[in-house]
């Protein structure tokens, strides 16, 4: 039997609208430790974006080290394997190769073939279990950047699935006809760094760049069926995609107001006598995540009210202090909005990281086109309409005589 902690999207060095979260990624790195020695794992496996940065800060990566150090400490006999997304440099990821080896970490940044053929010393990862045993192996693909994909120039055939999707499974085929040849029946769990949707896929001359920025999405069927399972990164929210055994772990934390509804944590996958078992392990979050007000919207002069309301410990260390995502509704503009938020926040132990604003439907009419030339446009049309998709409103006489100043300063 083989136990295999699956995580991803660490985004070591991550700032929330400035706010630091290395103390949210040590208190998650705790309940890491504490997993890997209770529940015996035998294979840790991040599935990219370690770093938040292709050049990450040097406490990101002091962590990193500490962590893996803690992990091998608390399980010696514990094999990791990260590899790359793509907010990692596939280069900088392999920089500690040679000293992860004698610590059971093994780090793979880009796909490398040797001879015109997989190579499986780069992207075959053994896992013992307790007796000490080869129970399984990972293969070990990180995000697939353009040079990744072979053969991604030739221009598709009509009626073809898409390019990159093609590009994309011919090299998960290749793997793991290579890992197959050299394995056996051994159960394989392949890792991934991208966006696999359910869809069939369209064809457009943008698919390559959307790609190099992470968000093309190629169908689960990428993955040969002969995988017993597929560690996933990419997407934030833990979920099965296409099949139970394809999932994605999810961000240990929020990394966005977006995110707050998900049930961040890890997968506990158990690869026992032919049968795969996939648990998803819910992890505190360090630091909470609110909406004020909880439902609906507050106008700024019921902001005070809506956070004294929330009750917290005015004692609390700015890193312990819940991250606020503010819903406000206006009825007329408020030019000075963020300011009066961060005025109104300062006497909370709150830190703001969205401003949310909804505006009553503005009565003034809209031009009915886009006007094509910035020169056939007067500078006060501009100007008004600047200020209706800013504040809902029309620009009252003291707005518009300011406007006209600055205009003459400028002009002269
Ligand atoms: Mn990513």
């Amino acid at each position: 039997m083989i136990r295999l902690l699956h995580t991803a999207d660490w985004h070591l060095g991550h700032q929330l609208a400035g706010w630091d979260r290395a103390h949210e990624h040590a208190r998650f790195f705790d309940a890491l430790v504490a997993i890997v020695a209770e529940r015996e794992v035998d294979g840790l496996v991040v599935a990219g974006d370690i770093f938040d940065h292709q050049n990450p800060s040097a406490d990101a990566e002091r962590l990193l080290i500490e962590t893996l150090d803690r992990l091998k400490a608390a399980r010696p006999s514990l094999t990791t394997v990260l590899v790359a997304g793509n907010h990692d440099s596939a280069g900088r990821i392999e920089v500690p190769r040679a000293l992860y080896a004698r610590a059971g970490v093994h780090a793979v940044g880009s796909v490398r073939a040797r001879d015109a053929a997989p190579d499986l010393s780069r992207h075959l990862v053994p896992i013992t279990d307790a007796a000490g045993d080869v129970g399984a192996c990972v293969l070990a693909i990180p995000y697939l950047r353009a040079a990744d994909l072979p053969g991604l120039g030739a221009a598709p055939e009509a009626g073809a699935p898409s390019p990159i999707a093609a590009a994309v499974a011919r090299v998960y085929a290749t793997h793991v006809e290579a890992a197959r040849a050299a394995i056996g029946d051994l159960p394989l769990v392949a890792t991934g760094h991208l966006h696999v949707g359910g869809a069939a896929l369209s064809e457009s001359a943008s698919e390559r760049r959307i790609l190099v920025g992470g968000e093309h999405a190629v169908p689960a069927s990428v993955f040969p069926g002969t995988l017993a399972y597929v560690a996933l990164g990419h997407l934030h929210k833990p979920q099965p995609v296409g099949r139970d055994t394809i999932r994605y772990a999810g961000a240990p934390f929020p990394m966005s107001a977006a995110e707050q509804g998900y049930r961040h944590g890890v997968s506990l996958v158990t690869l026992d006598a032919g049968t795969v078992d996939a648990e998803h392990l819910e992890i505190p979050r360090p630091v909470e995540f609110l909406r004020v007000p909880a439902t609906g919207r507050v106008a700024p002069d019921g902001l005070a009210e809506a956070f004294a309301a929330l009750a917290l410990d005015s004692d609390l260390a700015e890193r312990d202090r819940p991250f606020v995502q503010v819903m406000i509704a206006l009825d007329g503009p408020a030019p000075t909005l963020h300011a009066m938020v961060d005025e109104i926040a300062a006497d909370y132990p709150v830190r703001i990281v969205a401003i949310d604003v909804a505006r009553p439907q503005a009565e003034v009419a809209t031009p009915a086109a886009v006007p094509v030339r910035l020169a056939d446009c007067a500078p006060e049309d501009l100007f008004r309409a600047a200020f209706r998709a800013a504040h809902g409103t029309e620009p009252e006489a003291a707005h518009l005589a300011a406007f006209a100043r600055a205009l003459e300063e400028a002009a002269t």
